[in-house]
C-alpha cells in the first residue's frame, strides 16, 4: 500500500517558502508537523525535503544501510567557508573518512583530560567576572555563555585566546560567523535569482567569509611559529601532524583551515545555546535546580576553593540528566539532513525514492507522545539508567546519527558539566526579568534576550536551607 505524502499547498514559483517564517524556521517546522503529521513534503526552488518527526519513521532514517548523511540546503552553502571540514563533508568525499579518522583520538577520553584545565581557565573567567559584577548586574547570559563556549574550543582545540571576557564586544569572529551561518540558512529558503540581486548582502557574506579564513589562517601561523605542535596535545597538533593508520596520508593546508572554521562554528553556537536552555529550565523548575545544587554541594564540596577535578565532574550524574533533558525540548542542532540511498518505503505506505532528502525534526521527535510521556515537561528523571534502558533506540538524537553523529559531544557535555557545576556551587541564580522563553533561530536555537542575576552563596545557603532561587519580589535591588 501507498499513500500519498502530506504537502501544504504550493505556490507557482516559490513553493513552500511562504509557509516558513524566515526568522524562525525550525519553529515553523514544528507547528506544520503538528498540523500535517509525522510526516510532510515541503518543495523550495530547485529542491524538495521529507519532514520527519515521530519516532517510529525516524528510527528507519537512522538506519545507515538505507540513509546517509545529506548536505543540501544550509549545510550545502556553509561549504562556501567551512568547505570540506567535518561538518559538511560528503561521506563519500574522501576528507570525510581521512579526518574523521585523524580527529578521532581528540576527543577521546585522554583527550578530554588534557582539554580540562583549558576548560576550567575558561570557566573561571566567567565566573570571576561575575562575582565581580555584584548582585545587581544584569547578565546577558546567552552573550556570557557564546564567549564562554568560543574561548573554550579556541584554547582547547588550538591553543588560541580570544580573551572574549576581556573585551566590550564580542569577537568580530563571532559576527562574522552569525552573519554568514544566516546567509547560509536564508540563501536555501530564497530564490537564487533574488540572491543573486542581493548584492550588499552578497558583498558582505564575501567579507565575512574572507575575515573567518584570515582569522583561522592566523590561529595556524601562530601554532607553526611557536613551533609547539609536538608538546601540545590538541586538535591542531593532530591536524598539523597526525598521519592515518590506514593510508598513511595528512590533512592538507586547506582542509586544515577547513576543519578549523569547522570546529569554531560547531564547538560554539550549539553548546552556549545548551548551557543557555539549560540554565532557563533551572529557573523554571526549583525542584530540580535545588536536586542538583545538592548534588554539587555533595559532589564538588562546599568550600568554594575547591575547584572540580576531572575524575569528580563524572559523579555529577543528575546535572548530566538535566543537560539531557534540556536538550530534548530544545536540541540546539535542531535537525539533521539524510537522504535515500536506494528507492525505499518509509512506514510502509508512503515511497522515498532514490535520492530523495529527508529532514529529521529533532524537536518534535523528542515530543513524540509513543515514547514521551507528557513531553512538554521537563523531567531529567527521563534520564535515570532504567528510563534510559527501557527506551527504544533513536528517539533521543540532539547529536545527530551514526557515522556522522557529532564528534564534539564528549567535548561539549564536559564543558557544560563543569560550568553548570561550578555556577550552582557558588551562585544564587536569581530570575529577577520572570523570563519568557523566546528562541533565536541562526541555524542553532537559542533563548533570545535571557537575562538574569546571581547572588554569591553563602554557607547558611549550602546547609541546605535556602536553595530555591529567589523570586524577583523579595530580591533586595
Ligand atoms: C556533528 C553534529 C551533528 C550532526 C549533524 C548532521 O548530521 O548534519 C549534530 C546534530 C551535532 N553535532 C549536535 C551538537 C550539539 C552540541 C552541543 C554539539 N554538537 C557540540 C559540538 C562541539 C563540537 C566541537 C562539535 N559539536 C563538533 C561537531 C562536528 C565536527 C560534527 C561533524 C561530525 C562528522 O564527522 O560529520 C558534528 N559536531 Fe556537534
Amino acid at each position: 500500500t501507498s499513500a500519498p505524502i502530506p504537502q501544504p499547498r504550493t505556490r507557482p514559483l516559490v513553493g513552500n517558502i511562504p509557509d516558513v517564517e524566515s526568522e524562525t524556521p525550525i519553529q515553523s517546522l514544528m507547528q506544520l508537523s503538528r498540523e500535517y503529521g509525522p510526516i510532510f513534503r515541503l518543495t523550495f526552488p530547485g529542491r524538495s525535503v521529507l519532514v520527519v518527526s515521530s519516532h517510529a519513521l525516524v528510527d528507519e532514517v537512522c538506519d545507515e544501510r538505507r540513509f546517509d548523511k545529506s548536505v543540501g540546503g544550509a549545510l550545502k552553502n556553509i561549504r562556501d567557508f567551512a568547505g570540506d571540514g567535518l561538518f559538511t563533508a560528503y561521506t563519500d568525499e574522501p576528507n570525510w573518512e581521512l579526518a574523521h579518522r585523524i580527529l578521532m583520538p581528540a576527543f577521546g577520553p585522554q583527550a578530554m583530560r588534557d582539554y580540562f584545565d583549558f576548560m576550567l581557565d575558561i570557566a573561571e573567567q566567567l565566573l570571576t567576572k561575575w562575582e565581580r559584577l555584584g548582585p545587581d548586574a544584569d547578565l546577558d547570559v546567552t552573550d556570557n555563555m557564546t564567549r564562554l563556549t568560543l574561548d573554550t574550543i579556541a584554547l582547547c582545540g588550538f591553543g588560541y585566546r580570544f580573551n572574549s571576557f576581556y573585551q566590550r564586544e564580542m569577537h568580530p569572529f563571532v559576527d562574522a560567523m552569525v552573519r554568514s551561518l544566516a546567509e547560509a540558512g536564508d540563501r536555501a529558503r530564497r530564490l537564487p535569482l533574488k540572491t543573486r540581486l542581493m548584492l550588499m548582502t552578497q558583498q558582505q557574506y564575501q567579507r565575512d567569509i574572507a575575515y573567518m579564513h584570515q582569522v583561522v589562517d592566523e590561529v595556524i601561523r601562530e601554532r607553526r611559529r611557536n613551533g609547539d605542535a609536538a608538546t601540545r596535545k590538541d586538535l591542531l597538533s593532530l591536524m598539523l601532524q597526525g598521519v592515518d593508520s590506514v593510508s598513511g596520508q595528512r590533512l592538507d593546508d586547506h582542509n586544515i583551515r577547513n576543519q578549523v572554521v569547522t570546529f569554531l562554528i560547531a564547538g560554539h553556537e550549539t553548546t552556549s545555546g545548551l548551557l543557555s536552555f539549560t540554565l532557563y529550565q533551572l529557573l523554571q523548575h526549583p525542584d530540580v535546580l535545588a536536586r542538583a545544587t545538592a548534588e554539587v554541594d555533595r559532589v564538588l564540596g562546599r568550600e568554594l576553593s575547591r575547584r572540580p577535578t576531572f575524575e569528580v565532574l563524572g559523579k555529577l550524574t543528575y546535572l548530566d540528566q538535566v543537560l539531557r533533558e534540556s536538550l530534548r525540548l530544545w536540541p540546539t542542532a535542531p535537525a539533521f539532513g539524510l537522504y535515500a540511498r536506494e528507492d525505499t518505503v518509509l512506514g510502509g505506505a508512503w515511497p522515498v525514492s532514490k535520492g530523495e532528502s529527508v529532514m529529521v525534526l529533532t524537536p518534535m521527535l523528542h515530543r513524540d507522545p509513543e515514547v514521551w510521556v507528557n513531553p512538554e515537561r521537563f523531567e531529567p528523571e527521563r534520564f535515570s539508567p532504567e528510563a534510559v534502558a527501557a527506551r527504544p533506540l533513536n528517539a533521543w538524537k540532539p547529536f545527530g546519527n551514526g557515522q556522522r553523529a557529532c564528534i564534539g559531544r564528549p567535548f561539549a557535555m564536559q564543558e557544560a558539566l563543569l560550568v553548570l557545576g561550578m555556577l550552582l556551587q557558588r551562585f544564587q541564580l536569581i530570575d529577577h526579568t520572570r523570563y519568557q522563553l523566546h528562541i533565536k533561530e541562526t541555524l542553532t536555537l537559542k533563548p533570545e534576550g535571557f537575562r538574569m542575576r546571581v547572588r554569591a552563596r553563602t554557607d547558611a545557603d549550602r546547609t541546605g536551607v535556602e536553595l530555591r532561587p529567589v523570586a524577583a519580589a523579595v530580591v533586595p535591588q
